[in-house]
């Protein structure tokens, strides 16, 4: 046997698949299969979370292949963005320099490591090639509406010097550096993702093979819903309704009784009409400023403290006339519904803290049957209690009471109660059912340098102008002095330019797009890499999408996924694909942390370096490792002990394979009948496990799939320590060493391929050969062992057929004690069928 060794195997398969071209699509009318993995960032090369997640795609791709499906596994490089212009600052080079030698370090690893990639392929979005493209569909969208710029208050992040995407802000913060972003009123581009909220919310309930967490956060963040729109008039000095009209947006109409008061963003226009000039004008104004300098988030979340000031004027409630305090409060925000609420404590939780915090009236107007209020207050149609013994809103439904009509009838969200008090004020046209997301235009504007300019020319004359097309790319410029600050808004040689309309001297626009809209379409752009007339083909799209199998990280599960859905819906919408969706089914695969279970990052300094397992192990054992530690979706610590454990299996399975494969017959299929006990058990074995293993590579668990060929291994072993090499069965032999290095292949291939190739004889990869299928009726053991015992003794033991009849146990059982019995009457005779047989006997 010869020894296994990693290294120099590893890097003759490599060269070998390369020669071939073993793993380019091959288009030729088999099942398509699309595995992709969420390509990189190069900011560095490969930590072990890129391994883990190209490993499972590779997997899965392999597998895919030797089903017999045509098998599309491309790679590229999300190679626009931040960090290569701080890089490149730091270590005084270009961006460009510094991003293409990243791709180059990153590509020999992702070879080192063996993945089944179509390198013709590859997409790196900084290359022109790619980002013209990027433009092109940028003024498409222009041409169909769905671009707009406009001027409103944005999140700008002083860190990275840019502004940022709503969904780049979480939990405050950005998403990049941690930085509080502050409000800034600027003018800037969007992409109109609201006009695709609804079918991004509808068809979520399509994607059935995405995690339902994922699912979830993108529900709550396009954040549909329903209510009313419903119109008050502000009152005049003696309380009468004057012709000025604000609306507010409600989910719960029902509610409008317990209305106490009236709120106003701090933004809202009209406040300083309201209050300049007045006595109120100081306190009002301190709560504007109070609201600028606070997140939107903060603002809304129900842990911080509000903020108000009343603005001396009343707005007429329209259900009763009654008269309502205007304030203005820091959480309600102007981007959302009207800018205007209706202040309900009985049934908000913040409206509740704020009347505590003012001294505002809290009526009672929905209850639960088994509230103390309830008795007193139940069927009471007039407002008599302005209070409750309470210290949180009742957020449930219930039934309504001092609500004048409405008293009696069951109250919530989408309640009968919501929909009588829309009614009542229908007739008047003061409410309307109205529809709100949470979802905003996606701000695509970055004020920076390395990323795909916005192909538009601002021309004092003829205004904002499109690119034409035939003057794509808008190229990047080389050679900025980035250390000193130098944007493309400093560039003269980039935005002096004409205008391509009257032929003016113009400015070109200096922002380039967000990273994002790069990674919206790349893996459109797979399916048809070297095309330079259009973005992709229609017949190429359509042959490859959607990808049937995406695998990356959680982190991703609004942003780019988001995105994702929205781009290929336009791109739809511009006759350039078919599918509606472009992920079919998602795998969001764990994390990597540390030995002590800490999440492995550069600042903690615990990274363990993919290059120190390969150099020792080889990749096969890495391969392996990274898929026996825990199944893909879960978080798994890194485990020193577990890699040199998954690389002696190797080592014990290669050697158990050229062992068997000395006594193989190739080509032959082993037959029960024509074998002895030890060879019917491994048989039995190779069948049971195999479908096993079939079983779990099918569901993604990898790490049971691979103790069943553990297992397999044992048995093989088994055997061959029972049987001395002359004896063995040839066609036996052959099956087990060929299954089992069929099955491992998908996850440690050059190991495989090495073993085809050199001890069973056989031609090509493994790639090519087809998974090996299994039969279950010889997983079936010939005869089951059934303990006999006499009044409850165990006096024998007998083979039977697994399926035996009772009557039959039952005569083999007495036959096997007759001794026992000699003299005895049977009374009675206890059949546990595959068990037991219990003879009662006096
Ligand atoms: C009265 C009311 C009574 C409300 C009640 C809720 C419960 P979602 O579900 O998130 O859409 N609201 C409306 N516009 C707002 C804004 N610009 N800033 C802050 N809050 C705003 O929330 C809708 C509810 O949030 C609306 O329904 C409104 O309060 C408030 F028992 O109206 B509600
Ligand atoms: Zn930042």
């Amino acid at each position: 046997v010869p020894v296994y060794d990693a290294g120099a195997i590893e890097e003759k398969w490599q060269r070998v698949w390369e020669e071939r071209g073993l793993f380019r699509a091959a288009d030729d009318g088999r099942p398509k299969k699309y595995v992709l993995e969420m390509f990189p960032y190069p900011s560095g090369d490969l930590h072990m979370g890129h391994a883990r997640n190209y490993t499972i795609g590779d997997a899965m791709a392999r597998q895919a292949h030797m089903q017999g499906f045509d098998v599309l596994h491309p790679i590229g490089f999300d190679a626009f963005g931040l960090p290569a212009e701080n890089a490149a600052i730091k270590h005084r080079t270009q961006p460009a320099k510094w991003t293409y030698g990243n791709i180059d370090q990153a590509v020999a690893t992702m070879r080192r490591m063996g993945f089944s990639y179509d390198y013709d392929r590859m997409v790196r979005t900084c290359d022109p090639s790619y980002y013209r493209w990027g433009q092109y569909l940028f003024l498409k969208m222009w041409e169909k509406g769905l671009v707009d710029r406009r001027t409103s208050p944005v999140n700008w992040c002083p860190t990275c010097n840019t502004v940022l995407a709503n969904e780049q802000v979480t939990e405050g913060r950005c998403w990049r550096c941690g930085t509080v972003p502050e409000r800034r009123e600027l003018t800037q581009w969007y992409l109109k993702i609201t006009d695709y909220a609804e079918e991004l919310l509808d068809d979520i309930d399509r994607l059935d093979r995405w995690p339902e967490r994922v699912r979830q956060m993108q529900r709550n963040w396009i954040g549909k819903s329903e209510g009313a729109e419903i119109d008050f008039a502000l009152a005049d000095a003696s309380g009468e309704p004057t012709d000025l009209k604000i609306t507010v947006f409600t989910t719960r109409p029902d509610t409008l009784f317990g209305a106490s008061f009236f709120l106003l963003a701090p933004e809202y226009p009209l406040v300083h009409e309201l209050v300049d000039g007045t006595e109120y004008e100081g306190a009002v104004q301190e709560v504007i400023d109070i609201a600028e300098a606070t997140s939107a988030v903060d603002r809304q979340s129900s842990e911080v403290e509000k903020h108000g000031a009343f603005t001396g004027r009343y707005m007429v409630n329209p259900v009763n006339g009654r008269l309502l305090p205007i304030w203005v409060a820091d959480y309600v925000i102007t981007d959302y519904g009207t800018g205007a609420v209706m202040g309900v404590p009985c049934g908000d939780e913040r409206d509740f803290q704020f009347a505590r915090k003012y001294g505002l009236p809290v009526p009672p107007i929905i209850l639960q049957e088994d509230d103390p209020l309830f008795d007193g207050l139940s069927g009471q149609e007039d407002l008599v209690v302005t209070d409750v013994p309470w210290d949180h809103a009742m957020d449930a439904e219930g039934v309504m009471v001092q609500s004048g009509p409405i008293t009696g009838m069951r109250g919530g969200k989408r309640s009968e109660a919501a929909k009588a008090v829309v009614d009542l004020l229908a007739g008047r046209g003061l409410a309307r059912e109205a529809v709100n997301f949470r979802l905003r235009d996606w701000l695509i504007s970055r004020q920076r340098y390395w990323g795909n300019p916005i192909p538009a020319v601002h021309c004092e004359h003829c205004g904002i102008v499109p690119v034409p097309e035939d003057q794509l790319p808008v190229t990047l410029p080389e050679g900025l002095d980035l250390a000193a600050g130098e944007t493309l808004a400093e560039c003269p040689e980039f935005y002096e330019t004409t205008c391509p309309v009257c032929g003016a001297p113009a400015r070109r626009e200096t922002d380039t797009m967000d990273t994002f809209t790069d990674s919206s379409w790349y893996y459109l752009r797979y399916c048809d890499p070297h095309n330079d007339h259009e973005p992709v083909g229609r017949a190429a799209a359509d042959r490859w999408m959607p990808v049937d199998n995406y695998i990356g990280g959680i982190e991703h599960a609004i942003l780019h996924l988001l995105y994702s859905r929205f781009w290929t819906k336009v791109m739809r919408d511009l006759g350039m694909v078919s599918c509606d969706e472009p992920f079919t089914d998602l795998l969001c695969q764990g994390m990597v942390k540390d030995e002590n279970g800490e999440v492995m990052s550069k600042s903690k300094g615990n990274v363990v370096a993919p290059a120190s397992v390969i150099e020792p192990y080889g990749a096969d054992t890495m391969r392996l490792a990274i898929l026996f530690i825990a199944p893909p979706e879960k978080d798994f610590d890194w485990d020193p002990q577990a890699v040199a454990g998954c690389n002696r299996f190797l080592k014990r399975a290669w050697k158990s394979v050229w062992e068997a494969s000395c006594s193989a017959t190739p080509g032959a299929e082993p037959s029960m009948d024509a074998l002895d006990d030890e060879g019917r058990k491994l048989l039995r074995a190779v069948h049971r496990l195999g479908i096993k293993c079939t079983d779990d590579y099918g569901r993604r668990q990898y790490n049971t799939a691979i103790s069943a060929l553990m297992e397999l291994v044992n048995a093989g072993n088994a055997y061959l320590a029972a049987t001395a090499s002359g004896e063995r069965d040839g066609a036996l032999m052959a099956r087990y060493a060929h299954d089992l290095v069929a099955m491992l292949s998908p996850v440690c291939p050059h190991w495989a391929d090495e073993l085809a190739s050199e001890a069973l004889g056989m031609e090509g990869s493994m790639y090519d050969e087809p998974w090996p299928t299994f039969d279950a009726d010889l997983t079936r053991e010939d005869t089951v062992e059934i303990v006999v015992q006499v009044l409850g003794k165990i006096r024998a033991r007998i083979q039977v057929a697994p399926d035996a009849p009772r009557e039959e146990l039952e005569r083999a059982a007495l036959e096997a004690v007759a001794p026992q019995l000699e003299g005895k009457d049977v009374v009675k005779v206890v059949v546990v069928p595959g068990k037991l047989v219990n003879v009662v006997a006096r």
